[in-house]
């Protein structure tokens, strides 16, 4: 079993290789680009979750007693299908066929268990009642798995987050974990500009849930909140993960202009340039 230290740096190294790998995909795939912004600042919570926390086996990926990972911001595919490969679920080859015609890995999710993609998302507002759902055939069917849901916090503008948050808290779902991407932009602009979210932790915290604010790029401080021993009986918990969107390259970071496009190769060289730089790899 590895330290706590071990997986912290385990879960760095992890986010590093994401990002860097987004920037190649983006790249190859050309004109329809990628989501830099929202993969970028998610890097560290989904990272987090495969490599931290998640009970599951890529030797079996239909075991019934699997974790269960949904992402409900399912435009952040692309962070998803790098992570699954890192994680032995996906054939690394496949990564190169990301958003061609006909391929397993479209712009959002589409469900191939087998490859770990467990559920099909991207229409936002819909993941957590997924998640409600599977947590709670765990309850009914006497499983100890958990479910993990990432959602934006765009989308929890969507008035069924908070249906599926009250359901959550009727039904004791003490095995369900969301963690809010917290990076305070969406599509549109500022979250606070489009529909104000004001204190996120504080909003769940009155739907009946355990919340806890933690810094989103801090694979410790995610841990520390993901794991199981900071769990109370009873109730469902959110993590608020403060993010910032584009998290790792100047150009990226809080310009809305990167939540999706194309990219170039000077682009991809710069960004890569100060990604290295910043994990100590000049040269490497
Ligand atoms: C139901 C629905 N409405 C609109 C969209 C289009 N859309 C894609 S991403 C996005 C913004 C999401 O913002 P947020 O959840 O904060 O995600 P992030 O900023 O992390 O990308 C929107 C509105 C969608 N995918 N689904």
């Amino acid at each position: 079993m590895r330290s706590r230290s071990e997986t912290i740096r385990l879960v760095e190294e992890q986010a590093y290789r994401l990002r860097r790998r987004v920037l190649e995909m983006g790249l190859e795939a050309g004109p329809h680009g990628a989501h830099f912004g929202s993969a970028y600042s998610m890097a560290e919570a989904i990272s987090a979750v495969f490599f931290g926390v998640l009970r599951s086996d890529p030797a079996h990926p239909d075991d019934p007693g699997r974790d269960r990972f949904i992402l409900s911001k399912g435009h952040g595919s692309v962070a998803y299908y790098i992570t699954l490969a890192e994680a032995g679920f996906l054939p690394e080859g496949l990564l190169h066929t990301f958003e061609t015609k006909d391929s397993l890995l479209p712009g959002h999710p589409c469900m191939h268990r087998d490859m770990g993609l467990e559920y099909s998302t991207g229409s936002l507002g819909h993941g957590l009642s997924l998640g409600v759902g599977v947590a709670l055939h765990a309850k009914r069917t006497g499983r100890d798995y958990q479910t993990y849901v990432l959602v934006g916090d765009g989308e929890c503008n969507e008035g069924s987050v908070w249906e599926a948050a009250m359901a959550a808290r009727q039904f004791g779902l003490d095995n369900l974990t969301v963690i809010v991407d917290r990076n305070r932009l969406q599509s549109d602009g500022l979250c606070r500009k489009v529909m104000d979210m004001d204190d996120m932790a504080a909003k769940w915290r009155a739907f009946g849930w355990e919340a806890t604010d933690v810094d989103g790029h801090d694979a410790g401080a995610l841990l520390d909140s993901l794991h199981e021993r900071s769990r109370p009986a009873g109730k469902p918990r959110a993590v608020i993960a403060h993010t910032v969107k584009g998290k790792g390259v100047s150009f990226f970071e809080n310009n809305n202009d990167w939540h999706h496009r194309s990219i170039t190769p000077e682009q991809v060289a710069a960004a890569m340039a100060e990604l290295e730089q910043a994990h100590g790899k000049e040269g490497a």
